[in-house]
């Protein structure tokens, strides 16, 4: 089986590299070139605290140079989906399958839109990882991943992926309940990812500091709220599990915060934003939510005009 990482960034790196390792064929395909030349020219440079590693693989910054693949890992920004939804279509043939583990809402949705539901599986990954630098990645904490058909149904290629994954380390399972899954770690992802973009902590900040543990329990309880009324089945006690998430994430640069830092847009629109505008189509107050968004949306404009 031939496989494209499409959004070859941290997190897209660790599965490309890790596939790799495994012996699968993969590509990383990523646009900035800095990047895709240090991949090139050194390999992918793995940080952990077990020590670093340097995993060679392939990479480019043109999807038409790799050509159709079977398996389309897609983890690109949200902010890109739609965009990178179209200029992927180098890589796909017959019988080609994306699989999105995209933070947020509405990634496979666009991906269903552009390219048929059939064709396309979703899940989660709970792996901490942030970019250091061109072609560098830190990974903080181990996690799994989670994933499944749109519909539900144990189809041969998601055992035959998780067969894969498991030989990369990637700790995969398979799941019937996709859409549960993607709420799950939003709301972690509600909780933790504004928050200490905001307050520029480490994950793990979030619970030394009382104010900002607090903000995390009311953001996660408001969506919880919203998750309920839109009839999604979430796993219990989401604020206990984003509590869990952000200690063994804990020396991890959250992916919002990063991208603040660099200046870059963030997801807030599809996180935080996605749970006010939910809340307001089903009646359900969402003040917290509304002003992290706000915070977000503001330092964002402050910080791409800094690096202007
Ligand atoms: O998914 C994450 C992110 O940074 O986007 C968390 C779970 C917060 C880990 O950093």
């Amino acid at each position: 089986m031939r496989f494209a990482v499409y959004g070859a960034g941290a997190m897209g790196c660790l599965y490309g590299g890790l596939l790799a390792k495994s012996g699968v064929d993969v590509f990383l395909i990523n646009r900035w070139e800095d990047h895709v030349q240090a991949l090139s020219e050194r390999g992918l440079v793995i940080e952990a605290v077990e020590g670093t590693e340097v995993i060679p693989v392939q990479t480019t910054t043109r999807p038409e140079e790799v050509g159709p693949v079977d398996v389309i890992l897609f983890m690109v920004k949200s902010n890109d989906t739609a965009s990178a939804a179209l200029s992927a279509a180098p890589l796909v043939k017959a019988g080609t399958c994306f699989l999105t583990l995209q933070n947020g809402l509405g990634n496979h949705e666009v991906l269903a839109d552009q390219w048929g539901p059939e064709r396309i599986l979703a899940g989660t990954t709970s792996f901490g990882v942030s970019l250091t630098g061109p072609g560098r990645i830190r990974l903080a904490g181990r996690g799994h991943t989670l994933f499944g058909e749109l519909d539900g149904r144990m189809t041969p290629r998601l055992l035959s992926l998780v067969e894969i994954f498991a030989r990369a380390g990637l700790a995969p399972e398979a799941s019937q309940n996709v859409l549960g899954l993607i709420w799950d770690k939003l709301l972690i992802n509600v909780g933790i990812n504004a928050l200490t973009a905001i307050a520029d902590v480490p994950n793990g900040k979030l619970l030394e500091v009382p104010p900002l543990t607090s903000l995390l329990e009311a953001a996660v309880q408001e969506a919880e709220a919203v998750a309920q009324a839109a009839h999604i089945t979430i796993s219990p006690q989401p604020v206990n599990r984003t509590k869990a998430v952000a200690l063994s994430t804990g020396k991890n640069i959250s992916s919002m915060r990063q991208d603040l830092r660099r200046g870059r847009m963030t997801e807030i629109d599809v996180m935080n934003g996605a749970i006010v505008r939910l809340g307001q189509k089903y009646n359900i107050p969402t003040p917290v939510n509304a002003t992290l968004t706000r915070l977000v949306e503001a330092l964002t404009l402050i910080s791409r005009a800094r690096q202007s």
